[in-house]
């Protein structure tokens, strides 16, 4: 009998789709069924532990316009601060595939810093007019491998004492079309340490009390 995962999964589809992640290196992918991620197939039926809530992530879109219009391999922002400098890069080879996001910032204070992604690529009125955090699931603040967590929550960034910090996350979640788009929204990063939804504060649980931002940059389109 064939074994079944949710709703329109079968592990068949699994088997097929795990053999071309593992040719392309790929530690795991978006399972085609239902766009959840997995990381291998005994996983699978364990899925989720940690990192999304079924439903957070999604199934790529079928809407061809918006395969031409709303989306990219490549985003990248150019950060600017008093002071700062920085460019960060976003590439996610298809919808099913995490994301990367890679970086460096220069000018920054020695330290943790927090970095999200806020909901608006509106900076007329510098970070404050860019919204909250992106949540487009309604979820508290939290840790990027919290399953509770805001969309744009990144966590943390360490800056050396000559001001350098380097970014490199590999995300699940985040896509760069569809619902969970990044494309046009701001990436911030902020005075204090993000404390991922655990600070006790009343600001931990919207945005890691992390105070004013710093450095920001609007996610735009890149050239492949
Ligand atoms: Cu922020
Ligand atoms: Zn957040």
């Amino acid at each position: 009998m064939m074994k079944t995962w949710g709703s329109s999964c079968e592990i068949k589809d699994l088997l097929v789709e795990e053999q071309s992640w593992v040719k392309s290196g790929l530690e795991g992918g978006r399972a085609p069924c239902n766009g959840l991620w997995f990381e291998e197939v005994k996983d699978w039926f364990n899925w989720p532990t940690t990192g999304a809530e079924p439903g957070m992530a999604e199934s790529p879109s079928t809407d061809p316009a918006e395969s031409v219009a709303a989306r990219a391999d490549r985003a990248v922002v150019v950060l600017k601060g008093e002071g700062v400098t920085g460019t960060v890069n976003f590439e996610q080879r298809t919808p099913r595939h995490p994301m990367k996001i890679t970086g460096t910032v220069q000018g920054l204070p020695q330290g943790q810093h927090g970095i999200a992604i806020h909901e608006f690529g509106d900076l007329s009125k510098g970070w404050k007019s860019t919204g909250n955090h992106f949540n487009p699931f309604k979820k508290d603040h939290g840790g990027p491998e919290d399953k509770i967590r805001h969309l744009g929550d990144l966590g943390n960034i360490t800056v050396d004492n000559d001001g350098t910090g380097h970014i490199d996350i590999t995300d699940k979640i985040l896509s760069l079309s569809g619902k969970n788009s990044i494309l046009g929204r701001t990436l911030v990063i902020h005075e204090q340490p993000d404390d991922l939804g655990k600070g006790g504060k009343v600001a931990s649980k919207k945005n890691g009390n992390t105070g004013n931002g710093v450095a920001m940059g609007v996610i735009g389109v890149q050239k492949i």
